[in-house]
């Protein structure tokens, strides 16, 4: 059975050390709010129900086609990988779920490793399916395509794949299954749009007759790469249009990173909350296209309006939250430190969001004065929150100042003893 990563009493002293000066800005940012009639209480218990997955493939140093440098004392396993994760979720109390990526988290027994999960207080978010790379042994290549592939064989070596991730899955105590699909050409007239995207749909539609009645199928649209000319499911349109064929399981999956430069998501998040097909959403950012850099190292104001959406969506329509995921890739730091930043940034951003004073915004919309309503917006994004996510985080076991309590562990060294080498530049330091 597996021990949290650190002992509660660890945890303490650290707090020990910082909670008269978090007391402190606490309490003048409530006056602060309060002056504004906001409950700086209320916000935080909001903070506090709100969490996010992680998923197994941010934990490990990422890398580009060019190169990727690992560091000593990444994980080099799935068991290790839940390890790392139990860090971020004992000292940030946000990430409680992690999400499999299949097959490169493969294990032999699915039942102890949910249990190993457990005890580590994490659970299993969706699980996600990957027919954009070939695997040892496979009898097709998935170098023409998967789902959407012309080769029937070859729509059938994936479809089997989903529907073994979807029975993983049931046993680890997932709700879904993502699917992204790299889909596409590169060449105009390689591919066929519409029986490229037929086929596709029609080799979802098994899946989807595989689906639990409580899951949920999370369509990932991404606009380009691997292909460079054209991608099956390549915007919230196409993603949209297949949800909707498929039946109301099917809902999309809103990566930040899969559009092109300046799209507003906010307003897609608007649009897909519409019609009730806002599935999910992976975190990060970008400057260029897929970056995959830390969520909110960027451009933290997009993240903001995107909560800002989402929370006018639920206050309109409440429904079930979307599955929140961090996707990212973390070439140039300890995967662990940019999971914690990234956390936070998340959670700031969503915090902020909650501070809108909503009857002012859509008294100022309803009033055609743009000024009034940006400033609505303003004040709450203007608002120093970390007061208030550090509150919360403590108050939930956590750590006041989750990367000084990460550097003083020590955590990362010690893995370097124990954990197997990776990479050519294994030992080089
Ligand atoms: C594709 O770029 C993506 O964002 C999808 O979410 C994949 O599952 C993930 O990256 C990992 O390759
Ligand atoms: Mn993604
Ligand atoms: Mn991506």
């Amino acid at each position: 059975m597996a021990d949290k990563p650190f002992l509660p009493e660890q945890i303490a002293d650290h707090n020990a050390r910082h909670i008269a000066a978090l007391t402190d800005e606490y309490e003048a940012l409530g006056r602060a709010l309060g002056r504004r009639g906001i409950d700086i209480d209320g916000v935080k218990a909001k903070v506090s129900g709100f969490s996010l997955a992680l998923p197994t493939w941010a934990t490990g140093r990422g890398g580009t086609r060019f190169a990727k440098f690992p560091i000593p004392g990444e994980p080099t396993n799935i068991h290790e990988k839940l390890a790392d994760c139990a860090v971020v979720q004992q000292l940030s109390r946000a990430a409680p779920r992690v999400s499999l990526h299949f097959p490169w988290d493969g294990a032999s027994d699915y039942v102890a490793l949910r249990e190993e999960a457990e005890a580590y207080g994490l659970g299993f978010d969706a699980v996600n399916s990957n027919t954009f790379q070939d695997q040892p042994g496979a009898e097709h290549s998935y170098r023409s395509g998967s789902l959407g592939a012309a080769d029937t064989a070859v729509r059938a070596q994936a479809i089997r794949h989903n529907i073994d991730c979807i029975e993983i899955g049931k046993t680890l105590g997932s709700k879904a299954l993502t699917v992204w699909v790299g889909d596409g050409s590169n060449f105009p007239g390689q591919q066929d749009f519409t029986r490229a995207l037929d086929r596709y749909i029609e080799a979802t539609s098994e899946i989807y007759s595989r689906l639990p009645d409580d899951w949920q199928l999370l369509l990932e649209h991404k606009m380009f790469e691997p292909a460079f000319y054209s991608t099956i499911i390549s915007d919230w349109g196409s993603s949209l249009m297949a949800a909707q064929e498929l039946g109301p399981k099917a809902k999309c999956l809103v990566d930040l990173g899969h559009h092109a430069p300046n799209v507003n998501i906010e307003q897609i998040v608007a649009r897909l909350h519409r019609v009730g097909r806002l599935g999910g959403f992976h975190f990060n950012d970008s400057k260029y296209g897929d970056d995959d850099l830390d969520s909110g190292s960027i451009n933290p104001h997009q993240l903001f309006l995107v909560f800002n959406e989402l929370a006018e969506a639920e206050a309109r329509v409440p429904g079930p939250t979307p599955a929140y995921m961090i996707d990212q890739s973390h070439n140039v730091t300890d995967p662990i430190e940019s999971l914690l930043s990234s956390t936070e940034s998340i959670v700031s951003a969503f915090a902020k969001a909650a501070l809108i004073d909503r009857d002012a915004l859509h008294d100022a919309q309803d009033r055609d004065d743009p000024m009034m309503a940006f400033q609505a917006l303003r004040r709450a994004y203007r608002v120093d929150v970390s007061a208030i996510v550090a509150m919360a985080r403590m108050e939930a076991g956590g750590a006041i100042d989750v990367l000084e309590f990460y550097r003083d562990s020590g955590w990362r060294a010690r893995k370097a003893q124990e954990r197997k080498p990776v990479g050519l530049g294994a030992g080089i330091v």
